[in-house]
């Protein structure tokens, strides 16, 4: 038998309990997509267009709902609607790194109330795990998910060797709320299955000059990405038409990438 992470999205809902990594993997299944897109612009209308632009390509979107300057409830209600009209899950990126109870007032309140819209969100293990405890006595009553981050894509991360083995063990540790991690490669034993969100991924470029690092969709696929995480390689495109084709156009790379995954195991 292969281990969970060669065998097919839909194979691997039997691992999950969780209903947002569930929702994910059944969403995966369904549209053929293994593709997030990070909507990283700062206005309210700009991030109703990509997201509409790339909805029907997607299994995720991905926000960074602070940099939005005209922030209001209202994004939150068309954001909502775009992800039935388009069938896709919201992950926001907001890199929780507080004590436990600080990140329950963080996750909860606030202007942007993140458990009551988010799916997915993550957190960094540098706290310990009181973050996990935190965060799991909001989300878990609401069905949400959280990714912890054991490595990044940014040059000179210190989230790498004995950091990652620890951020791994924790997540062993709370295995009903925190689903996977955002990693650079497949982690976790042979045995387990952890989901594998990789930002960090673009078609044609090397990196920025802030220090991320890109690799394509078949190389981290490769490594056992379950979802690629691409920004600016798609809404840096000029056009809503343009960020259309490019969304489907990394949908088809990943997609193929991990079938190519799958018959790799099986050869
Ligand atoms: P890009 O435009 O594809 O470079 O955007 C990548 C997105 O993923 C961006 O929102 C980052 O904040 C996010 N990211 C990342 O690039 N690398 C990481 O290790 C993590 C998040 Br964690």
């Amino acid at each position: 038998m292969p281990a969970p992470y060669l065998q097919s999205y839909e194979s691997r809902l039997a691992n999950y309990n969780n209903p947002a990594a569930r929702a994910l993997l059944e969403c995966i299944a369904r549209k053929q997509s293994n593709l997030c897109v990070s909507v990283d612009v700062s206005t309210k209308a700009k991030v109703l267009e990509v997201v509409d632009a790339v909805g029907p390509s997607v299994c995720l979107i991905k926000t960074h709902i602070d940099i939005v300057e005209d922030f209001d409830a209202d994004l939150l209600d068309q954001l909502e609607q775009l992800s039935k009209k388009h069938d896709f899950l919201i992950f926001e990126d907001r890199k929780f790194a507080d004590i436990g109870n600080t990140v329950v007032l963080q996750y909860s309140k606030g202007v942007h109330q993140i458990a009551s819209w988010s799916h997915f969100t993550n957190a960094h293990s540098v706290p310990g795990p009181g973050i996990i405890a935190g965060l799991a006595s909001v989300g878990l009553p609401l069905g949400r998910g959280l990714l912890l981050l054991a490595e990044m894509s940014s040059e000179g991360t210190l989230a790498k060797g004995e950091y990652t083995e620890a951020t791994v063990q924790m997540a062993r540790e709370s295995r009903g709320f925190v689903v996977g991690f955002i990693a650079q490669q497949r982690l976790g034993r042979a045995d387990e299955d952890f989901l594998i969100l990789t930002p960090g991924v673009q078609l044609g470029s090397a990196g920025d000059s802030l220090g991320q690092q890109y690799n394509t969709p078949a190389a981290v696929v490769g490594k056992g990405a379950d979802v690629i995480i691409v920004g600016r390689g798609v809404y840096g495109k000029a056009g809503k038409e343009a960020v259309r084709e490019e969304a489907e156009r990394y949908k088809k790379e990943g997609w193929a990438a991990y079938e190519q995954r799958m018959k790799a195991a099986q050869a």
